[in-house]
């Protein structure tokens, strides 16, 4: 396959190689735009704003990458899909930390999120593809792992702490939890969709293949997210 080009046409009732390719360029388009605001921004809050590009630019390659993957083996690009949210779910919680550090957040509380989504993510691996024969004890053990990540945003040291700073970072942290809740439990049904086990121990069809659902997420809470961060920094800058 050659890297660069789009080397087969999209069928026309091939959507799911068509919200690939919407992905990418959604997530390049987002990219642009924060870095470029980066320079528009106060000094207390570029890199804030900046990791909300590094976030959507990683998406980006790998979207890149999966669209051209898809095209070319009618699959899911399974092993890229998780690379990207092993780079990018962490990359969420250091925005987490670093708005909720004028408060006192420490790097402790960024490793137990950071930790939390590992174990997530490497366990919803397994039960997506190296042991099917047990996706729902996966998936069961991941959104265990979910909810924690869930508890930190809403009652935990994340909410707290947001508690604490202005007014701005509280509202910004209470529409970023609302994201961990709703926006992130689309992967869950993704995953029910895809996977023989589901996570009640069969299969539901929701009608939309996995991949369009993940790609829905993604691009919900990717951008979503970082226009988040983008509006808090607007708000505290002069
Ligand atoms: C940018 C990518 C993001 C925000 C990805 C988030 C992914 C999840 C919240 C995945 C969660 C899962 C479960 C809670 C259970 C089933 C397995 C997963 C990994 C799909």
């Amino acid at each position: 396959m050659s890297p660069f080009f789009l080397e087969t046409a999209i069928a026309a009732d091939n959507y799911v190689a068509f919200t690939f390719f919407v992905g990418t360029m959604a997530m390049m388009a987002a990219s642009v735009f924060f870095f470029f605001e980066v320079a528009n921004t106060d000094k207390a809050w570029r890199t804030s704003v900046l990791v909300s590009g590094l976030i959507t630019f990683i998406a980006a390659v790998h979207y890149y990458y999966m669209r051209g993957y898809n095209l070319e083996n009618n699959t899911s690009p399974t092993f890229f899909r998780y690379v990207d949210w092993l780079l990018t779910v962490p990359l969420m919680c250091v925005e987490f930390y670093l708005i909720t550090k004028k408060a006192g957040a420490t790097t402790g509380l960024l490793w137990k999120l950071i930790f939390a989504s590992v174990v997530m993510l490497v366990t919803g691996y397994f039960g997506e593809t190296i042991d099917l024969a047990h996706s729902w004890q996966w998936g069961l053990a991941s959104g265990i792992a979910y909810f924690y990540i869930v508890y930190l945003v809403w009652f935990g040291d994340v909410a707290k702490l947001a508690g604490a700073t202005s007014p701005a970072v509280a509202k910004a942290v209470k529409t970023l939890a609302w994201f961990v809740l709703v926006g992130w439990a689309i992967y869950p049904i993704g995953y029910i969709q895809g996977t023989p086990g589901g996570l009640f121990g069969t299969q539901i069809d929701f009608g939309l293949p996995m991949d369009v659902i993940y790609n829905i997420g993604d691009a919900v809470n990717k951008i979503g997210f970082g226009l988040v961060i983008y509006a808090l920094s607007r708000s505290e800058s002069k």
